[in-house]
């Protein structure tokens, strides 16, 4: 299993393969434990809840061109006539709709199985495990099921006194933890990272103002990752499209998914609105809440759209 990893070896092995056992799907979220979620709900100190998701919609979000803007069809409407023959007649109608939206459009969670390298997810699982017709047959989002979790929220343009990082910035290991330290709040194992870059708000203004938004995007670096390993950290959000800084580190194609990913099973939570979270946060002078996640448990799924709820 130990080849050159591009986050680098830990142990001896690559990141944590085999850490949890040689069948494990969930990596680092088995570093979820109930006490932690119980200390977690101790640290609520105003019951406010924030949605971290986007809205689903056609336009005004971030979609890339390939997975397609996604779809709201409406499948039976009040006003069909084939209510008239139900019990209910002329006076009752029903409307549904069917949802078709890419599994990693909008704010979204990564299963194990999104990326492979060298031919092997998280655990060294073959990555031919994966078909077209049935999915994921290791590592799908439907092992990685709904979760609480105590969650520590890094500002990063707060810390920086910017509105948002310029695209393309290489968020270090440095930026993390002087950030910590500026706002107080002890990083633990098991916990949640949520990184706010601005990103999304400079898409929002940019959209809004009918320009172009730039490909590149503020995200961490290889040398972050070392932060979220020696803080046993269980899974990474971000306000950006991948986590990680666009152009790529290392000049290697998701060269931050492959170290968190396959590498140390730290699933990924993309495109989170995190403002009005930073901002309850600061007022409420903590950056602990508890966070919870549910995504949809779509039997061999590379990923889920989400909603997350932050508890501050
Ligand atoms: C890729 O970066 C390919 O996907 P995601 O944004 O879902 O991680």
């Amino acid at each position: 299993m130990a080849e050159q990893a591009v986050g680098g070896t830990v142990g001896g092995t690559v990141g944590n393969w085999g850490r949890w056992g040689e069948e494990d799907e969930r990596g680092a979220l088995n570093l979820i434990e109930p006490k932690g979620v119980l200390a977690a709900a101790h640290e609520v100190r105003t019951g406010q809840a924030y949605a971290l998701g986007l809205p689903i919609q056609r336009e005004g979000a971030p979609i890339f061109e390939y997975r397609g803007a996604p779809q709201r069809l409406t499948l039976t409407s009040q006003t069909d006539n084939q209510f008239e023959d139900f019990p209910g007649g002329k006076e009752v109608g029903a409307n549904e709709d069917v949802l078709v939206i890419a599994s990693h459009s909008i704010t979204h969670m990564d299963a194990l199985c999104h990326v492979q390298h060298r031919g092997r997810f998280y655990n060294g699982f073959d990555a031919n495990t994966f078909r077209s017709h049935t999915g994921a047959g290791r590592c799908g989002i439907e092992k990685l099921g709904a979760f609480a979790v105590r969650a520590v929220l890094l500002d990063l343009p707060a810390y920086k006194g910017v509105d948002f990082l310029e695209p393309g910035y290489t968020v270090t290991r440095a930026d993390l933890e002087g950030c910590a330290e500026a706002q107080g709040v002890e990083v633990r194992a098991g916990d949640a990272l949520l990184l706010r870059t601005g990103h999304l708000d400079n898409f929002r203004a940019e959209t809004a103002a009918g320009r172009e938004v730039p490909f590149a995007q503020a995200g961490i670096g290889l040398d972050a990752v070392s932060f979220v390993r020696d803080h046993d950290i269980a899974l990474v959000g971000a306000d950006n499209s991948a986590i990680e800084v666009i152009p790529f580190d290392n000049e290697t194609f998701l060269s931050v998914h492959i170290a968190l990913l396959v590498e140390s099973g730290v699933p990924l939570l993309e495109h989170l609105w995190l403002t009005d979270l930073a901002r309850g946060m600061a007022d409420a002078g903590t950056y602990a809440c508890l966070l919870t996640v549910t995504p949809l448990p779509v039997t061999g799924a590379t990923g889920s759209p989400i909603n997350p709820v932050a508890i501050v």
